[in-house]
C-alpha cells in the first residue's frame, strides 16, 4: 500500500489522537481545521467526480470525430495534475518576479529546447515562448508584438475554414478581437476547386498591403502552399504567421510539409495532433535576416516583442502544470510510434473520406490531404447543425461547419470530421471504413427527419426528442456505435 494511502487511512485517528493530546492553545486551535485538501476527488466532491465519471464513460463510449481534439497521454496528463500548478512565476527562466523558481526554470527551458528539437529547427535560428496560454491567445500575442493597433491584416475567411483569430467579422460586425483591434481582409477559396484562390490573394494582397499575412486552417483539408504565402508576404512587405494549430503534430513527424523554412512566426495550440494538454507556443525567427545596402548584417528582432507580448503585455503567471505536460508531450513527438501514429492518422482520414464519396457525399475540396475532412451535407438537402445533433444522440461527435457559400454559422451545410481522436484508440483504415458506415446511417436518419419537419429547427428537436420511430433508429444507432467504440483502448485513463 502506498503511503498516501496509509496516511489517508490512519489520518481520521491522528487527527482524534491530536486533538484529545495535552498541547498549547495555540496547537489545538490549528487541529481543529480540517484540511479537506488530504481527500480524494471522490471523498471530498463526489458531484466533480461522478461529473467526469460520466464524461470518461462518453469518451469511451463513443465516437470522437471532432478534427481538434485528442486524448492525451496518461503521462503528460500526470504532469498537469501535478503540484506544478501551485507555482507562480511571471517573467522568463533566469529572470522572474517571484522567488523559488529554479525548478521551473529548469522546466521551461527543457520545454523550450524539446519544441526546436520536435520540430527539427535549430536554435541559432529559430527561439519559442512556451507561455501563451492557448492557440488564441498565442496568436494574438504575435499581433501584439508585431502589429500596431490598426494594422492590417490577412488570413483565411472563416466560412472558408478560417479561424476566428484571423481576423474574422461579418458583414455587420467586428466579431474576433482580431479585425477589432486589427484591419482585418480575408482571402478565400476557389468554390469551384474548394482550394485557396493564390492568385486572387496575390491580388488582394497587393491592394490591401497588409503588415501580415496568415498561412493557417481550422477545417482545410488540403497542404498549404507556403512559398506561395512567402513571396506574396515579400512582394508587400509582410511578416509571414503561420498558424499550425491543427496540424502540428503532423508537420512534428514529417507527415505534412514544414512551413518553418517560410515563416516569420509559427504559432501552434499543444493539445490538437500534437496530443499534449491545452496550452500553446509561439516560435519566431532570430538571428541573422540578411544583409543591408552597406554589406552590414541585419538581425531578427522578433525575440523581444513576442516575450514581451505574451508577458508582461497580454498574460500573467504562465501555467507551469502546463508546460511541464508539453515538454512530456513534445518528448513523445520525437518517438517512432509518433511518427507511425501521424502517417496513420493522414491513412485513417483519407479512408474515412475516400468511403464517404463512394457512398455519394460531397466533400470540399474532394478529398483530404491531412487528419479532417469537409463534408458538405447541402447536396443532400440537409445542414451540418441537425446532422450533429442526431449523431450525438447516437455517441458520434463532430461539429458542424461552415462551408463556402454558407450564409448562417448556426445552422451551417457541412461538417468536420477529423481522425486523430480515433487514430490515438489504435483505429486502422477498415475502422474508419465501419466509422463512414455509422455516419452513412446517421446522414440518413437526418435526411429522413428532415423531410419530416421541414424547415422548422424547433419541429426537428421535438421529433427527436418524442417520436418513437426516431429514438428507436438513433437508439439503434446507438447501441451499435457503442459496441464498437468499446472494443479500443482508451489511452490516458482507465474507466472507474
Ligand atoms: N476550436 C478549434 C477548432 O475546433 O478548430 C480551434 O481553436
Amino acid at each position: 500500500m502506498s503511503s498516501s494511502k496509509i496516511l489517508r487511512q490512519i489520518w481520521p485517528v491522528l487527527r482524534r489522537w491530536k486533538s484529545t493530546s495535552p498541547s498549547t492553545a495555540i496547537s489545538k486551535s490549528t487541529t481543529a481545521l480540517s484540511w479537506p485538501g488530504e481527500e480524494s476527488l471522490s471523498e471530498n466532491d463526489p458531484e466533480v467526480f461522478n461529473l467526469i465519471q460520466e464524461e470518461k464513460h462518453r469518451q469511451i463510449e463513443g465516437l470522437e470525430l471532432i478534427a481538434s481534439e485528442n486524448f492525451c497521454s496518461k503521462a503528460a496528463l500526470e504532469a498537469l495534475g501535478s503540484c506544478l500548478n501551485n507555482k507562480y512565476s511571471e517573467g522568463y527562466p533566469g529572470n522572474r518576479y517571484y522567488g523559488g523558481n529554479e525548478v521551473i526554470d529548469k522546466i521551461e527551458v527543457l520545454c523550450q529546447n524539446r519544441a526546436l528539437d520536435a520540430f527539427e529547427i535549430s536554435p541559432d535560428k529559430w527561439g519559442v515562448n512556451v507561455q501563451p496560454y492557448s492557440g488564441s491567445p498565442a496568436n494574438f500575442a504575435v499581433y501584439t508584438g508585431l502589429l500596431k493597433p490598426h494594422d492590417r491584416i490577412m488570413g483565411l475567411d472563416l466560412p472558408h475554414g478560417g479561424h476566428l483569430t484571423h481576423g474574422f467579422m461579418t458583414d455587420t460586425k467586428r466579431v474576433s478581437a482580431t479585425s477589432i483591434y486589427f484591419e482585418s481582409m480575408p482571402y478565400r477559396l476557389n468554390i469551384d476547386t474548394g482550394l485557396i484562390d493564390y492568385d486572387k490573394l496575390h491580388e488582394t494582397a497587393r491592394l490591401f498591403r497588409p503588415k501580415l499575412i496568415i498561412a493557417g486552417y481550422s477545417a482545410y483539408s488540403r497542404k498549404l502552399e507556403y512559398h506561395l504565402f512567402r513571396q506574396i508576404c515579400d512582394e508587400v512587405g509582410a511578416f509571414l504567421l503561420s498558424d499550425i494549430a491543427h496540424i502540428s503534430g503532423l508537420v512534428a513527424a514529417g507527415a505534412l510539409p514544414t512551413p518553418f523554412e517560410h515563416s516569420d512566426v509559427v504559432s501552434t495550440t499543444t493539445h490538437k495532433t500534437l496530443r499534449g494538454p491545452r496550452s500553446g507556443m509561439v516560435f519566431f525567427r532570430r538571428g541573422k535576416k540578411g544583409v543591408d545596402k552597406k554589406g552590414k548584417d541585419v538581425m531578427y528582432d522578433l525575440e523581444k516583442k513576442i516575450d514581451g507580448a505574451v508577458f508582461p503585455a497580454l498574460q500573467g503567471g504562465p501555467h507551469n502544470h502546463a508546460i511541464a505536460g508539453v515538454a512530456v508531450a513534445l518528448k513523445q513527438a520525437m518517438t517512432p510510434y509518433f511518427k507511425e501514429y501521424q502517417f496513420q492518422t493522414v491513412k485513417n482520414s483519407k479512408a474515412m473520406a475516400e468511403e464517404l464519396i463512394c457512398r455519394k457525399y460531397t466533400l470540399v475540396s474532394g478529398g483530404t490531404d491531412n487528419h479532417l475532412c469537409l463534408i458538405d451535407l447541402r447536396p443532400q438537402g440537409m445542414d451540418g447543425a441537425r446532422a450533429e445533433k442526431v449523431l450525438d444522440l447516437a455517441s458520434i461527435t463532430a461539429n458542424k461547419n461552415t462551408c463556402p457559400g454558407d450564409k448562417s454559422a448556426l445552422v451551417p451545410g457541412g461538417m468536420r470530421l477529423g481522425a486523430p481522436a480515433l487514430t490515438s484508440r489504435n483505429f486502422l483504415e477498415k475502422d474508419f471504413v465501419q466509422v463512414a458506415e455509422f455516419l452513412d446511417q446517421g446522414f440518413q436518419i437526418t435526411s429522413e427527419l428532415t423531410q419530416a419537419t421541414g424547415k422548422s429547427m424547433k419541429e426537428f428537436r421535438a421529433t427527436l426528442e418524442h417520436d418513437q420511430y426516431f429514438k428507436g433508429k438513433i437508439a439503434d444507432l446507438r447501441s451499435q456505435v457503442q459496441a464498437f467504440s468499446k472494443e479500443f483502448p482508451m489511452p490516458g485513463f482507465e474507466e472507474r
